[in-house]
């Protein structure tokens, strides 16, 4: 390689270095809301003996709002027991707002059990 040939390749290594080091890229993360996690009040049907969506992530403080729009009664029931909801007969609904985080799996008393046994689902609660 001639001196004058490796001087363009070092120019050009440099220039291609200062482009990658100052433009483009992904823009570093945080600032807005994490994709996924839900807040407010979120809506859970219950509906074909399921849970939808059945396993849901939402921000601490966020209302979770079920709604039976089956003919067939179901129920809450927290596996730690911390909610339960009465027998929810068609069109009846049962809200409850989630103060702490963690992870609360839950499944209706007459179709599923704890540990997502049958009609379950999980509501993932972060800070
Ligand atoms: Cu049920």
């Amino acid at each position: 390689m001639k001196p004058r040939d490796a001087f363009l390749l070092f120019t050009f290594t440099v220039v291609v270095m200062l482009f990658v080091a100052c433009g483009g890229g992904t823009p570093a993360a945080g600032g807005g809301e994490t994709p996924g996690v839900l807040s407010g009040t979120v809506e859970v049907n219950i509906q074909m003996s399921a849970f939808t969506p059945r396993d849901i992530t939402i921000r601490q403080g966020t209302t979770v709002h079920w709604i039976n729009k089956d003919l067939a009664g179901h129920s809450i029931i927290a596996d730690d027991d911390s909610f339960n909801s009465e027998l929810l007969a068609n069109g009846q609904s049962f809200t409850r707002t989630f103060d702490s985080a963690g992870t609360f799996p839950y499944y209706c008393g007459i179709h599923g059990g704890p540990g997502g046994a049958g009609m379950a689902g999980t509501i993932k609660v972060v800070p």
